[in-house]
C-alpha cells in the first residue's frame, strides 16, 4: 500500500500537466557566438498553458522570440509569452518562434546534449534535453 502510494506520488509530476516537449534542438555554434533552440510543445490537456520564459545555463542571456516579415524585411523580437491552446501542439521552428540563447559559454558542437528550462504558468517548469544540430 505504501509502495503503490510513493509511486502514484513519483509519477504526478510528469503525468499531471499534460505538457511535453519534443524534439528539442539547438544550433551549432562557436563559444561567444548566439545560436537558436527549437522545440515542440504538445499539449495534451484540457486546459490552455502559458510559457513565459525560458533559462540556459550555457548561455550568457537566454529569450523567447518570433520573427517577423515587414516591408520586405525579416526581423526578430523578443515575446513576453506563448500561449499554448488545450489540445494543441505548438511549433517552434526556424523562421517563426525560437529560443535566442546569446554568447553561449561553450562550443556548442553537433551531438552535444543541453538542457533548456521552460517556465510555463500551469506546468511549472519543464528542463528539456537539446541536441545540438547544425
Ligand atoms: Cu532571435
Amino acid at each position: 500500500m505504501i509502495a503503490l502510494l510513493i509511486s502514484i506520488l513519483m509519477l504526478t509530476p510528469a503525468g499531471h500537466s499534460g505538457i511535453s516537449i519534443k524534439d528539442a534542438t539547438v544550433g551549432v555554434a562557436a563559444k561567444g557566438m548566439s545560436s537558436a533552440g527549437f522545440f515542440e510543445i504538445v499539449n495534451d490537456s484540457d486546459m490552455p498553458d502559458t510559457l513565459y520564459g525560458v533559462k540556459a545555463s550555457f548561455a550568457d542571456m537566454a529569450q523567447l522570440h518570433e520573427s517577423f516579415r515587414k516591408d520586405g524585411m525579416v526581423g526578430m523580437r523578443p515575446v513576453k509569452f506563448v500561449a499554448v491552446p488545450a489540445k494543441s501542439t505548438f511549433f517552434f521552428k526556424h523562421g517563426g518562434h525560437h529560443v535566442m540563447l546569446m554568447n553561449v559559454k561553450e562550443d556548442l558542437k553537433a551531438g552535444d546534449k543541453v538542457k533548456l528550462e521552460l517556465l510555463f504558468k500551469r506546468a511549472g517548469t519543464i528542463t528539456v534535453e537539446a541536441t545540438v544540430k547544425h
